[in-house]
């Protein structure tokens, strides 16, 4: 730190030229954020200083919090669900799961699996968060294949699940592929095994209730517990903005820590210290956009991201799965030469899938029609120079 300190101008120049090396998003066709929706900005500096970590001292922030849990839980098949804005679907997964392995610790007490290190069923696609999952609460995360339509295996998840079990995860909504898992049969076996299951809706939560074609992926499944729904994805809230859904109070309550000095006695969250500014921003986008208004944003990707593949198909590139949502995988043979020559020639910022090898792009709403025509043209230059 330096001795002295600078004036407010020369800080704001060094700002600037740190902001100046940061990427806008406008060619950026890898990620799942994007540009904050202006109500949300305004709100977010509205409650720069509110502190959900102590909620007491912060009522009316509070009362966003459980609004948005309340629309969520609405959204997502179950209004009386209960939960609360994490920092994003990783801290959402590792809660739903923690909470999995505190209840089946108290029932398994006093029998011979007492003790015995516990495992999770997820499917081969689930995003890295749960790599972090097995390291910090000492489960085994049992991976299960993937379907040609790259969706999880039942067969397989059934082979994987023994008396050690404690929960399935299904994604909806894959980081890599924007695939759907098979919820209500994923739900089915949870129920007949007497597990739990977690749907990771980081991505898709706020995508799939807005398509054209109905899927079932949440609460509306028997067998669903707990959902990871982020609004710093698709609803365009501020960042750090998740959000984990519990059907039920007690399996919630297995995550509760008491705070004696607080204005609160208790605490659900992973961190202590959370952003009232990035709830009153979930809160307000969606009080603003309501339904109809997401539904028009998902409808305009989901029209962009036709545009992107039928495109990409008259140029003789195809899709590795028919896109589901606004994630797109492409065949191009040599995905990392591609993506490299891409950002060389129109400084677009794509991804690699790992596995089968893809081109990936995601159809933010900051991806335009006129982003799509230009990433299209570098495309077909990029394809001709590798034929
Ligand atoms: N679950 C799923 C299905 C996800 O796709 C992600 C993130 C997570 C959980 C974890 O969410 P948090 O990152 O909020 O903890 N998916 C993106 C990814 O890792 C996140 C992302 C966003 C990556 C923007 C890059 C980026 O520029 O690919």
């Amino acid at each position: 730190m330096n001795e002295k300190g600078m004036k407010e101008e020369e800080v704001l120049v060094i700002l600037n030229e740190k902001k100046r090396k940061d990427r806008r998003y406008d060619r950026i066709l890898s990620s799942m954020c994007t540009y904050p929706h202006d109500i949300a900005l305004k709100a977010h500096m509205m409650f720069i200083e509110a502190n959900l970590g102590d909620s007491g001292l912060f009522p009316g922030t509070s009362e966003m919090e459980e609004e948005v849990v309340r629309m969520t839980g609405a959204l997502l098949g179950e209004e009386n669900a209960c939960g609360y804005i994490s920092t994003g679907g990783t801290e959402s997964n590792i809660q739903a799961v923690r909470a999995f392995r505190n209840f089946k610790m108290r029932e398994w007490r006093g029998t011979p699996r007492e003790g015995e290190r516990m495992n999770i069923v997820v499917p081969e696609s689930a995003h890295f968060s749960f790599e972090k999952i097995a390291d910090m609460l000492c489960i085994d995360v049992r991976k299960a294949q993937l379907d040609d339509e790259l969706r999880v295996d039942l067969s397989d998840v059934e082979a994987l699940i023994d008396d050690k079990t404690i929960g399935l995860v299904g994604i909806a909504g894959t980081t890599e592929f924007g695939q759907i898992d098979p919820i209500k049969e994923m739900g089915d076996i949870a129920i007949r095994n007497e597990i739990f299951l977690h749907v990771d809706a980081a991505f898709g939560g706020f995508v799939i209730p807005f398509l054209d074609k109905k899927y079932e992926f949440d609460f509306s499944v028997e067998g669903v517990s707990t959902i990871s729904v982020d609004p710093h994805k698709m609803l365009a809230s501020t960042i750090p903005a998740g959000c984990v859904l519990f059907r039920e109070n007690e399996l919630m309550e297995m995550l509760s820590v008491e705070t004696p000095y607080l204005t609160t006695k208790t605490q659900f969250s992973l961190t202590g210290t959370r952003s009232g500014a990035a709830a009153a921003a979930t809160y307000a986008v969606m009080k603003f956009l309501g339904v109809e208004g997401m539904r028009r944003i998902v409808r305009k990707c989901m029209d962009i991201t036709k545009m992107l593949v039928y495109g990409a198909r008259s140029l003789g590139v195809h899709t590795v799965i028919e896109p589901v949502m606004n994630v797109v995988a492409l065949d191009v043979g040599d995905a990392e030469r591609v993506s490299s020559a891409l950002r060389e020639r129109g400084g677009w910022i794509t991804s690699v899938t790992r596995k089968p090898k893809a081109l990936r792009l995601v159809i933010m709403p900051h991806v335009k029609e006129e982003t799509v025509s230009d990433f299209l043209a570098d495309l077909k230059c990029v394809c001709e120079e590798q034929c």
